[in-house]
């Protein structure tokens, strides 16, 4: 079969497939240098850390993994604690995508199995399972496209059945890697008058900080001192310092909510962000890919693909609704409504002080047993 996309999702799933007795090519456009130092996402469910063991290819991280039973929610000068593992019985693990991804192609790479890079597929035919590039085509029983937001697979789907749904926040995140230790034990997400701030990290010695600033923010205006100085505003609190340390990486990524259905045609699925975008507040877009895979993997080995996009939309839209519901609780909306001020706050105090609402939160932070 073929495989559109070395991110997380083709990756894994040319795993799985391997698992299972079956072959498959996959066909990236990027550099492998590239597709292992983009900076994505760090936060790991653990159903998902469990579907990388059975690709076998979580050993490095079993080993430097960091598993936390909790976050943090800090408003109004204070700091409360989601106790997710007492609430849910699960805990998540941090963990880069870029590391996830230099685990996915040493597997590939060692298995001897086809993994092109700077080979971008230029056309998909669905019915015909027919995968083009510069300089060659393949005839598959599967195409997976698991190339992505901007990739072709979700386009090449034909005669108007696709239908998509989406909502483009007026805001953006500024995202910084830097060579310092985490000034906390766990991840904490800041509703800030003068913006949201989430506190993350990679690992003892990286840390790993967003601020929301405009969608179109220009970079060249945050040099390290200001974003510092602005990190440090949103989430000072009393007894507690945010230590700094030098910049290594620094990128502004916008933020939209998108659904794409169905998720299949003929001979091909779509996976990951190719079907579907979240806004990254919480923490599903990696996951949701590689859920979607664990379906497509399943189906391929043991049959059973009609209800593939059916049992990934149920699945999507619970992440859709809570990554929508995060980013809408902790963000300075647009023109400043003190009423929406209030409503943030009345809901943040909510969570943070009833046990039904916070267990709710939980269970979504780290994943709902969906299909
Ligand atoms: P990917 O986009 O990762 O991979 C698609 C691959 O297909 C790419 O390597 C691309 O080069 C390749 N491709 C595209 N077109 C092709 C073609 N025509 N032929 C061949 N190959 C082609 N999620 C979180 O959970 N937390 C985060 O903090 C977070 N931060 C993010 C920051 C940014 C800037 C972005 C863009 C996304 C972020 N995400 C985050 C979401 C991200 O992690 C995705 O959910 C995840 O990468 C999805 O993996 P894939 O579906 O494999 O898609
Ligand atoms: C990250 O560490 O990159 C991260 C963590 C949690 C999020 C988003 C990004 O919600």
């Amino acid at each position: 079969m073929g495989i559109v996309g070395a991110g997380p999702a083709g990756l894994t799933l040319g795993r799985l497939l391997e698992r299972a007795g079956i072959e498959s090519v996959i066909l990236e456009s990027r550099s492998r240098e590239y597709c292992e130092h983009r900076i994505r996402a760090g936060v790991i469910e653990q159903r998902n850390v469990e579907l990388l063991r059975e690709a076998g290819a979580a050993d490095r991280l079993d080993r430097e993994g960091i598993v936390h039973g909790g976050i943090y929610l800090q408003f109004d000068g204070e700091r409360h604690h989601v106790p997710l593992h007492e609430l849910t019985g699960r805990s998540i693990v941090i963990y880069g995508q870029t590391e996830i991804v230099k685990d996915l192609i040493a597997a590939r790479l060692e298995s001897g199995l086809p993994l092109e890079f700077e080979c971008e597929v230029t056309e998909v035919d669905p019915e015909r399972g027919v995968i083009r590039w510069q300089g060659g085509e393949l005839e598959c029983d599967v195409v997976a496209g698991c190339d992505g937001f901007h990739g072709i697979s979700r386009a090449s789907i034909r005669g108007g059945i696709l239908s998509t749904v989406e909502r483009d926040y007026p805001f953006g995140w500024l995202g910084i890697l830097a060579q310092v230790e985490p000034s906390m034990d766990e991840l904490v997400y800041n509703h800030h008058e003068r913006g949201f701030a989430l506190l993350s990290l990679r690992s003892p010695q990286l840390s790993r900080y967003y601020l929301q600033v405009a969608h179109d923010e220009d970079l060249a205006e945050w040099p390290d001192e200001r974003i510092w100085e602005e990190l440090r505003r949103r989430t000072a609190l009393e007894g507690w310092t945010l230590h700094d340390g030098p910049v290594l990486e620094k990128g502004v990524t916008g933020m939209r909510s998108f659904v794409a259905s169905p998720m299949q045609q003929g001979r091909l699925y779509l996976a990951g962000d190719a079907a579907h975008i979240v806004p990254p507040t919480g923490a599903k877009g990696l996951n949701l890919a590689l859920a979607d895979v664990r379906l497509l993997a399943d189906g391929i080995a043991n049959g059973g693909l009609e209800h593939y996009s059916r049992d990934c939309l149920r699945r999507v839209w619970r992440a859709e609704h809570f990554s929508w519901w995060m980013t809408s609780m902790l963000h300075r909306l647009p023109g400043d409504d003190p009423f929406d001020l209030e409503l943030q706050r009345s809901q943040l105090r909510y969570v943070t002080t009833s046990e039904v609402a916070a267990r709710s939160l939980a269970e979504n932070y780290v994943g709902l047993d969906l299909v």
